[in-house]
């Protein structure tokens, strides 16, 4: 990490106000302190060409970094979302603590070579291979923890309640049982979690129950009191689903949710793909951040978010890895918004009049992401000195200044632009690669290679 007193001088920087020129970034323990622009650059400052904040990654599954590609051969039937999961239920039922550790650290270690520099880990990983609980609760967050940690990037940790196959409460199957709490085991996860986190610089709890399939009414209204941090759920995303939920309820899932529960600023709805217009609005009208996941969405056949209404309703939102099949900032951003050209033949949706589309995405994101984690969003004085450079070199960004450079970054070039990453001050990333990349990478193999025999 970073020395106690340290001073960084960018060209152009990107503060919460817009774009500023010779921007001194002055940082201790880690903390921003200082912030001038139009300042000279003093001997000792560290000299950054094109400096952003770090952007947060809103939903994570951490351990399925490690089963990216194997899901893509298509069987006798038709491939859907369902039998992905099966997929995923085999490759997590192998998994050990360890095989967690060294699959997250390698996975957080790209997201920050992808400008991520805060993670919501989803987790719902928790118990043996065999369902038992491990005599520490919170054994497999630890190793969550661990691994960010090490990697750098700042956790937002969103211990997961999983206790149902489907709608009404039915009995989970054999593939869920590394999932599986009652409500007393979860709170004592919970109570745990506080030392686990911390020591864990900028850590943050919220919790999730995992979606209206995997936990009833009862235990939703208990859950919500355990946390005065974010709360995630996933909702909404295959139409299965809302069929399910209608079936069950005479709702729609996040009609239900909105209905039934203090749905408020604190909450993300991840996914939320399926909505009327009336779903729509509601949700923007109560702060609700809309967890948006394009990479993953597109892979699972999920279906397209209903953007435009959300954002012309002022609807908050952000952008997650969720299975990190591809690990790309930039790309989760140019996604978002092409599956809205092709769904309306048209082109810069999600850009109001005149604006930039891509420094509309990143400010977008920047701002949902930081409210759906519990975080500060942005350079700002008190806040983490979490951030990222571009390449001043990369072809995409020659002669671009201003947004310019964030649509170069996202339409032209992706994580191919990302130079450099700071978390507290300290560097992370150099050259594209996360500093520890060759031990991240021998350590991910080694556990690929007993996972996958
Ligand atoms: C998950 N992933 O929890 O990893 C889910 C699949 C489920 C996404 N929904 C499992 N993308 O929803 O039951
Ligand atoms: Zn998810």
């Amino acid at each position: 990490m970073a020395d106690a007193q340290t001073a960084f001088h960018a060209a152009e920087a990107l503060l919460p106000d817009g774009w500023a020129h010779d921007v001194r970034i002055s940082v201790a323990d880690g903390m921003v302190v200082r912030i001038e622009t139009d300042a000279a650059p003093q001997a000792t400052d560290q000299r950054l060409a094109i400096l952003l904040p770090g952007m947060p990654n809103l939903h994570s599954h951490a351990f399925q970094r490690g089963m990216a590609g194997l899901a893509e051969t298509r069987g006798r039937g038709d491939d859907d979302f369902w039998g992905w999961r099966e997929v995923m239920y085999r490759f997590v039922a192998r998994l050990t603590p360890d095989h967690l550790y060294a699959i997250a650290a390698l996975a957080y270690a790209e997201m920050l070579e992808a400008g991520f520099t805060r993670v919501g880990e989803f987790h719902y990983l928790h118990h043996d291979r065999d369902g038992a609980a491990f005599a520490d609760p919170a054994e497999m967050s630890a190793a969550i923890a661990a691994a960010a940690g090490e990697a750098g990037i700042a956790l937002t940790h969103l211990p997961v309640f999983y206790a149902h196959a489907g709608f009404g409460g039915t009995a989970p199957g054999a593939g869920q049982r590394r999932f599986v709490h009652d409500l007393d085991g979860f709170a004592r996860l919970m109570e745990r979690l506080r030392d686990t986190l911390a020591t864990l610089p900028d850590a943050v709890l919220g919790l999730a129950p995992h979606s209206l399939r995997a936990v009833t009414p009862e235990e939703l209204a208990s859950l919500v009191p355990l946390t005065g941090g974010p709360i995630h759920i996933h909702v909404a995303e295959q139409v299965r689903e809302v069929a399910d939920c209608l079936a069950w309820s005479g709702q729609r899932p996040v009609e239900w949710l909105l209905a039934k529960l203090p749905v408020d600023r604190r909450w993300c709805f991840v996914h939320a793909t399926h909505m009327t217009p009336a779903e729509t609005a509601e949700m923007a009208a109560r702060g609700v951040v809309a967890g948006l996941c394009p990479i993953t969405e597109a892979n699972l056949g999920d279906g397209l978010f209903p953007a435009a209404d959300f954002l012309a309703a002022g609807g908050r939102w952000g952008i997650g890895s969720d299975s990190n099949v591809l690990i790309d900032m930039a790309e989760e951003l140019r996604l978002f918004e092409y599956g809205q050209r092709l769904a309306t033949r048209s082109r810069t949706v999600l850009a109001p009049p005149g604006a930039s589309c891509g420094a509309t995405l990143f400010a977008g994101a920047l701002a949902g992401g930081a409210q759906a984690l519990g975080a500060s969003a942005g350079l700002a004085i008190g806040a983490p000195a979490d951030f990222v450079t571009l390449d001043p070199d990369h072809p995409s960004l020659a002669g671009r200044a201003g947004d310019a450079l964030l649509d170069g970054l996202i339409f032209a070039a992706r994580r191919g632009a990302v130079d450099g990453v700071w978390r507290r001050g300290g560097q992370v990333v150099a050259q594209g690669r996360h500093v520890d990349r060759a031990r991240n990478v021998a350590r991910y193999r080694a556990a690929l290679a007993e996972i996958i025999e």
